[in-house]
């Protein structure tokens, strides 16, 4: 096992060896309470009804997803991988979300760790309870790390308005198709990827042209965003679409996007892209159910080097195709992290993968 890495950010790609990483937590995770319109686009309809401001998330499920997630962080240090965990936030009594995806907040592009201008109002202040302390030992580590805060709003936050019409029924109608509008720079850093000095990206519910350009003006020298055409109605993050696994191989979701759109990007041309030739089916009990995620979220799994992958326990039938391509997948119990909202992508946010410098 080698040496513990210092405190200092560096990946360009979503494959070399995973040397530094933020693990999330779930305690006193909560329902988002984001507007009815906002939840109704990209979660599943069956569990719309627990979206409403201040509702906990069932205690055991959370207690479970704790449990996972130390797990995580154990597989993880077993690694030499150096692990970041956030503070504890009380998310219910701050109205917030969560403290277990922090790939939504935070991206790493080459040495800058950027913040996402969040969407959600309830993910406003999440970078800043819960990472404070993660972003002053990067910034200060005098290692040529640039943090890069988000924009503050002050004032009213304008991303909804003019989002619904009224329709003849006197329902609600969606005007876009999407459920922000352009009024200010919005993005989830989950909505990108890192393909070496390319970022891929997708406009969605929490995405928008703004937040596009905003980041573009933000990434380190070097780097561009480009924006993938994706077709998927209820977009919002791109690491159920998109698989690397490892330079020159990469997955794709076949019900989002096509292997001609990714054609089209430069980046990709010698890659091999392969359509997901498995469909997934919901989880049934004693899973908990996924209350904001399709079950392609099978697809959210996290490369700790070119070989090995982390894939979740119950996707068993994935991990043995991706033993035909070559991969080692590492099977890893994550079911209750899944409940809340996210897998191994999701609930970690890479900080170094060698091989991007030095
Ligand atoms: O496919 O439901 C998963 C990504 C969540 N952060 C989906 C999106």
């Amino acid at each position: 096992m080698s040496a513990i890495e210092p405190a200092f950010v560096s990946a360009e790609d979503e494959w070399s060896p995973l040397r530094s990483v933020i693990v999330g937590r779930a305690e006193d995770s909560a329902f988002p309470s984001e507007p009815e319109h906002m939840m109704a686009a990209t979660m599943p309809s069956e569990h719309l009804l627990r979206f409403k401001p201040l509702s906990p998330f069932p205690p055991a499920i959370l207690a479970r997803a704790q449990e996972e997630l130390d797990n995580l962080a154990d597989v993880m240090r077993k690694e030499g991988i150096r692990v970041y965990r956030p503070n504890k936030v009380n998310w219910l009594k701050m109205q917030g979300y969560t403290g277990a995806m922090p790939r939504d907040g935070l991206m790493t592009v080459g040495s800058a760790l950027i913040e996402a201008p969040f969407s959600w109002r309830c993910r406003r202040h999440e970078i800043t309870l819960a990472y404070s302390e993660i972003l002053s030992e990067l910034g200060s580590s005098n290692s040529g790390v640039t943090i890069c805060r988000a924009p503050l709003i002050t004032g009213e936050d304008t991303l909804y308005h003019g989002m619904l019409g009224k329709s003849r029924t006197n329902g609600n109608i969606p005007t876009s198709r999407w459920s922000i509008n352009n009024s200010r720079p919005a993005f989830d850093a989950a909505d990108f990827m890192r393909f070496g000095k390319v970022v891929i990206g997708q406009l969605s519910h929490v995405t928008n042209r703004r937040g596009v350009e905003y980041l573009r003006a933000v990434v380190p020298e070097g780097y561009t965003v480009e924006i993938l055409e994706t077709t998927d109605e209820h977009a919002m993050h791109i690491d159920a679409t998109l698989l690397p696994l490892r330079k020159g191989l990469m997955v794709y979701q076949p019900e989002r996007v096509s292997e001609h759109e990714l054609r089209q990007h430069e980046v990709f041309h010698d890659w091999e892209l392969l359509a997901c030739p498995i469909t997934p089916e919901p989880r049934q009990p004693p899973s908990p159910p996924m209350y904001m995620c399709s079950p392609w979220l099978m697809l959210n799994a996290l490369s700790l080097d070119e070989k090995r992958v982390l894939v979740e326990a119950n996707d068993k039938e994935f991990a043995a195709w991706l033993t035909t391509l070559g991969m080692e997948p590492i099977m890893v119990p994550f079911g209750h992290v899944n409940s809340i909202g996210g897998s191994f992508h999701c609930a970690t946010v890479d900080l170094v993968r060698s091989g991007a410098k030095d």
